[in-house]
């Protein structure tokens, strides 16, 4: 059965012209990132409104600029994982794969890809809370951000420049996304709990434009019930296997 699914996912996906993969915590999971929602998760130390809104950072700036301190930290100390290295090769030998991701850890662009769109902004960029002013941190080294910079232009209070509850997407990203989602002959939504919006509304959105849609998450979600095709399983296991299929089938 599972791999029948496999072969007719990789079939679907040699016959493709545009696939989206739309990722979530759960696709960093194996690199030893926890992800929001599952037990011992990125929350639980912290409640999302007071650390992941604007209300909560301007309460309490330091606390939340030491949240996304540790996130940079547990980011840089690990790596991405097979999942995410089967994503960038697929790229690499299909037509056209973009990767839509909620992520903000960088993971998928030090796997290789270059497609990505990052709908909830990255944890190495930070900007003003006031002007235009935005600045990236170098990825790769420690930065001894303490305490709660300051904008060089105009003495402002900086914050991570992602997306927080109740703000908006990024304009440009998120319509590009939607007119991927729309358009893609195969969606894949791996690893996440679809529970944010309006990211969650792209799986719809491909959905309504007639892609054959795939979750990869070992447990059930908010969109289970509309997708063609489930594995209930670990991304880093079965991605690097739907690559392999795609491989064994291209070459025959
Ligand atoms: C907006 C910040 C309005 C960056 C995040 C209905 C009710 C209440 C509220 C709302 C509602 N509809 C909309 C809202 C508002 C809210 C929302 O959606 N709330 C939901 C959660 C209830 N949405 C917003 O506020 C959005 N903005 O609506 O603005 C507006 C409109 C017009 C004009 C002005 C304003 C903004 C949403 C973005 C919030 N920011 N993050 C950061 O700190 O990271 S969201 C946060 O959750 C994360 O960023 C992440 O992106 C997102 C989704 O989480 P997941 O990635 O899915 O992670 P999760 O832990 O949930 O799931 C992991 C999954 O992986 C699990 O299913 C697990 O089984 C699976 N897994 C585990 N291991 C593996 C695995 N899968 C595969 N392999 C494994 N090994
Ligand atoms: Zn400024």
């Amino acid at each position: 059965m599972r791999d029948k699914m496999i072969e007719e996912i990789a079939d679907k996906l040699l016959k493709s012209r545009l696939v989206v993969v739309f990722t979530g915590a759960g696709i960093s999971a194996e690199s030893g990132i926890p992800t929001f929602r599952d037990a011992g998760g990125l929350w639980e130390g912290y409640d999302p409104m007071k650390v992941a809104s604007p209300e909560g950072f301007y309460e309490n700036p330091e606390l939340v600029w030491r949240f996304y301190h540790e996130r940079r930290k547990k980011a840089r100390e690990v790596r991405p994982n097979p999942g995410h290295t089967a994503l960038a090769e697929l790229e690499n030998i299909l037509p056209e794969l973009y990767i839509i991701t909620q992520n903000i850890d960088n993971l998928h662009q030090r796997a290789g890809s270059k497609n990505v769109i990052e709908i909830h902004g990255n944890l190495f960029s930070i900007k003003c809370t006031n002007c235009p002013y935005k600045t990236k941190i170098n990825w790769e080294k420690e930065d001894n951000i303490d305490g709660v910079p300051k904008c060089p232009e105009c003495g402002a209070i900086l914050r991570p420049d992602v997306v927080w509850f109740g703000e908006m997407l990024p304009e440009g990203e998120l319509s590009r996304a939607m007119e991927l989602s729309r358009r893609c002959d195969v969606f894949f939504s791996i690893g996440t709990s679809a529970a944010a919006y309006p990211a969650a509304g792209l799986i719809w959105d491909a959905k309504d434009g007639g892609a054959f849609l795939v979750e990869i998450n070992p447990n059930r979600t908010e969109v289970s019930g509309i997708v063609d095709v489930r594995l209930e399983e670990k991304s880093g296991v079965v991605l690097p296997e739907i690559l392999n299929k795609v491989k064994e089938l291209k070459n025959e």
